[in-house]
């Protein structure tokens, strides 16, 4: 594996229609979870990569386990967890404002996971581990759970990332700011986003939010400016990388992974700082072109038509 990742997914259920969800009649079936949306947007540009996670001996646990193989990933260390449920997500949606989430993962197969499902070796085997601070607000044997693969992972060489994801529905700021921080210090790439600079650091400046997690210890920040790019910082390097402007975005949700599996793929081939962040704005731009949390990840191919590194024959 050139990358593993862990987390909890989810079946999604976006209504067909706008309003409350009391009057919707309609869904669409999909998944939704930070970390396999990382690993299948990798898994369509290219790369090797396994996603993890505890789901129910159930129906939702099998259709999210068949999709994220059927994208190329490998499940191979997905633990079934026969006592509880497979999580799940609704979404509402309002014309022009951003959708409401509801979960109903409390207690959820994922929530129980525990460090006795993590495979080392299979860790070990990668280049990469990705992790995010949703895992870490899912429950205490979640967050000892992501603390143990990381310093396994830093102790074998094997590079942390990290995605703060801050998700206020399912902890308070007060209990995830010492937890994320603490996690950040152990990182070796991570990627906030400006609110989460405020939230954990009281600022929004990205120079600011990318100097306070240098110190920390992380090698390289990718700050997330949303449509205005972001701004990426090494010690002896930074530079701010301009974005991709969607009009009409279709759907954000995604974006974030979208961005952080682009600069990945770039850490993989060895792209420049600045290679990492165009490829990350692009495959986060094309994120929020189709519905869905991880539809409208590209394939190679796609973002380099989109970036214009590619001649587009349509017919
Ligand atoms: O980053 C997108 C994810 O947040 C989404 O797919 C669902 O993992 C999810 C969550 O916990 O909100």
């Amino acid at each position: 594996m050139e990358i593993v990742t862990f987390g909890e997914s989810m079946v999604l259920f976006n209504p067909d229609t706008t309003g409350p969800l009391r009057y919707v009649h309609n869904f669409n079936k999909s998944i939704a979870g930070a970390e396999s949306n990382v690993a299948i947007a990798l898994a369509r540009l290219g790369h090797h990569v396994g996603w993890f996670s505890k789901i129910g001996d159930d129906e939702f646990g099998r259709y999210i386990k068949a999709i994220i193989r059927g994208e190329g990933v490998d499940v191979s260390r997905v633990v079934t967890d026969p006592h509880n449920n497979t999580g799940l997500l609704f979404k509402e949606r309002f014309a022009h404002v951003n959708p409401n989430v509801y979960y109903y993962r409390k207690n959820s197969a994922a929530s129980n996971m525990v460090i006795k499902d993590l495979d080392f070796d299979y860790i070990k085997s990668s280049k990469i581990l990705h992790v995010t601070g949703i895992t870490l607000a899912l429950s205490p044997s979640a967050r000892e759970t992501v603390f143990k693969a990381v310093e396994f992972a830093k102790a074998n060489n094997v590079l942390v990332s990290f995605d703060p994801n801050i998700r206020l529905k399912l902890w308070r700021i007060e209990e995830a700011r010492p937890t994320l921080l603490e996690m950040a210090k152990l990182a070796d790439i991570i990627f906030p986003g400006q609110d989460e600079g405020r939230l954990l650091l009281g600022t929004e400046d990205p120079k600011e939010i990318a100097r306070e997690f240098l110190d920390m210890g992380c090698k390289i920040v990718a700050v997330k400016l949303g449509k205005e790019g972001c701004y990426l910082a090494k010690q002896e390097e930074d530079e701010f990388v301009t974005g991709y402007i969607v009009e009409k975005p279709e759907d954000t949700v995604g974006a974030g992974d979208g961005f952080a599996a682009g600069f990945l793929s770039g850490v993989l081939q060895n792209f420049s700082l600045r290679g990492c962040g165009q490829l990350a704005n692009a495959v986060g731009a094309m994120a929020t072109l189709v519905r869905g949390d991880m539809e409208g990840f590209p394939t190679l191919q796609q973002v380099q038509r989109f970036m214009g590194t590619e001649e587009y024959i349509d017919r």
